[in-house]
């Protein structure tokens, strides 16, 4: 579906606003699904909006973009962004245009938190704007999918 954006939610993100809130802020999952729903609608996208604790459900979620033919994937791999080869490998393997996105700025946090394994596959990484970086997002995806252009690596 060609205004289409799958928004995916690595581990954790359940708890936005309810816990942890001097680091992740105090807005939910569901605001941020709003505003991820506000900002597509006045870009004439649709969102679909999911979020797993599980690796493996994270994958098919990217599958399932692929196979639907979507424009796009926004996604905050959170706790696998350092480790996951296997998230890595499927969007690799779907293809699809990707933003990698963190509601902090990982470079100014712990070391271990500094490297991405997913950037490698990612066409734009945005860090450190709490959940507006989500919109950042989209509207960069809708940007680069209206161009058809993007710095490639
Ligand atoms: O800044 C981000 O968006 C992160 O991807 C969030 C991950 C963290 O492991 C990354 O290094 C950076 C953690 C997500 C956990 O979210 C929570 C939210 C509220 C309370 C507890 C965890």
């Amino acid at each position: 579906m060609a205004n289409l954006i799958y928004v995916i939610n690595g581990p954790n993100l359940n708890l936005l606003g309810r816990r942890e809130p001097e680091t992740y802020g105090r807005a939910t999952l569901a605001d941020v699904e709003k505003l991820c729903r506000d900002t597509a609608k006045k870009l004439g996208l649709k969102i679909e909006f999911r979020q797993s604790n599980k690796e493996g459900e994270l994958v098919d979620f990217i599958q399932e973009a692929g196979s639907r033919k979507a424009a796009g994937i926004v996604i905050n791999p959170a706790g696998y962004t350092t480790t996951s080869v296997a998230i890595l490998d499927a969007i690799l393997g779907v293809g699809l245009p990707t933003i990698e996105i963190h509601i902090t700025n990982i470079h100014a946090r712990e070391r271990f938190r500094q490297r991405s394994r997913i950037s490698k596959a990612a066409r734009g990484v945005i860090c450190g704007f709490g959940i507006e970086g989500y919109a950042l997002a989209i509207n960069g995806l809708a940007g680069m999918l209206r161009t058809g252009k993007s710095v490639k690596k």
